[in-house]
């Protein structure tokens, strides 16, 4: 039985590593919503496993098990490779690590060889064991030994991304948000549209967000900060849950009012002055905003709070038809290989 990335319009990430490093459970955790703790009990992977995951694009994220040997003559990695748009190798950084150097070495020539437009993207796994300085440390070793590796192979110009993870907090899900991003053709222009919101809205930071995995799958190009994206994060668990309490009450209202699907949106006051803004969007996105009003601050009226979220009213309604048009186009071009994506990328 071999693998193969199922179709050509998905882009699929292939998650690959040495055994207990960490793959499946980072699957469970940003796929399925499992709590991080409950990946302890999970069991060993001993065949290549898929998800399915259908965002604003669709994507597959395969688990190769690191036992597997994927360089026997009888496997087809050359096919599976020259399919995919990611590779995503998980080191242990709270174990010996040497071995899987070597072993993602190897793996990059091969996958290199076979499509040069793969992304490669090495997490730095398990990182909440590890004190900030070792931290420090551990990617500098792992970056350098690489890269002293890929010189060796001759393959210096290969580029490689590395990011610190844990699923025990958001760093997992910054990671993949980043993986994915590269993977998604449409990306600058989103960013220029999301770009244009904030400037024309007292908008501080807007991500669009898949909201069941709680990946950002675009946001405006102002540096991210970890606890901007928790809040945002977090504000879309908290409307579903409260989505899900007033649901009956919302339908017989939305049906009287406008006889059509309701749309989810949620707006938050903090007690700093800041604003939550959260609106759905298309194919399970939504757009989470975090409105600092300087205005609101400086306890301003009422009035003018409402006029400055009317803005963003209208300025996000805006950016959902231009979200609707930019999907709709997407789907009329033609699939090419690699989902369509590492060609546009390139
Ligand atoms: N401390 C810590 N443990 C983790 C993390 N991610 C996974 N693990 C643990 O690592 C072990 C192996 O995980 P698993 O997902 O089965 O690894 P796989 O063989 O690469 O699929 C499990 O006991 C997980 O609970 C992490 O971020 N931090
Ligand atoms: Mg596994």
């Amino acid at each position: 039985m071999e693998p193969t990335a199922k179709d050509n319009t998905n882009a699929t990430i292939l998650l690959m590593g040495l055994r207990r490093g960490g793959k499946s459970s980072i699957c469970k955790v940003v796929f399925h919503n499992m709590q991080p703790l409950d990946t302890l009990y999970l069991e060993s992977t001993s065949k290549p496993t898929t998800e399915q995951f259908s965002s604003l694009i669709d994507l597959s994220v395969m688990e190769l098990p690191g036992q597997l040997n994927y360089f026997e003559p009888n496997y087809d990695s050359e096919r599976l490779f020259s399919s995919i748009g990611a590779l995503v190798y998980v080191i242990d950084s709270q174990d010996e690590y040497l071995n899987a150097l070597t072993n993602l070495s190897m793996i990059i020539e091969f996958a290199y060889k076979v499509n040069p437009k793969i992304n490669i993207e090495v997490l730095i796994h398990k990182i909440d064991g590890l004190s900030e300085d070792y931290r420090i440390d551990a990617q500098r070793d792992i970056m350098q030994r690489t890269g002293d590796e890929l010189l060796d192979l001759g393959l210096e110009g290969v580029q490689v991304s590395f990011y610190l993870t844990s699923i025990f907090d958001h760093s997992i899900y910054e990671a993949f948000s980043r993986i994915v991003q590269k993977l998604i053709p449409e990306l600058p222009s989103l960013e220029n549209m999301l770009d244009n919101l904030v400037q024309h809205s007292s908008i501080d930071k807007v991500f669009l967000f898949d909201v069941n995995s709680k990946i950002y799958v675009a946001t405006d190009s102002s540096p991210v900060d970890i606890q901007t994206y928790e809040v945002c994060a977090e504000f879309i668990d908290i409307t579903i849950d409260l989505d899900d309490l007033y649901v009956e009450n919302e339908r017989t209202k939305g049906a009287v009012a406008s006889g059509r699907d309701k749309e989810l949106k949620s707006i938050s006051h903090l007690s700093n002055g800041s604003i939550l803004y959260l609106k759905q969007m298309i194919r399970g996105l939504a757009l989470v905003a975090l409105i600092r009003n300087d205005d609101v601050r400086k306890g301003s009226t009422d009035t003018n709070q409402d006029k400055s979220l009317a803005i963003i009213d209208y300025n996000v309604n805006l950016f959902k038809q231009s979200l609707i048009k930019i999907w709709k186009n997407s789907r009329l071009e033609q699939p090419t290989p690699n989902g369509g994506v590492a060609d546009q990328l390139a």
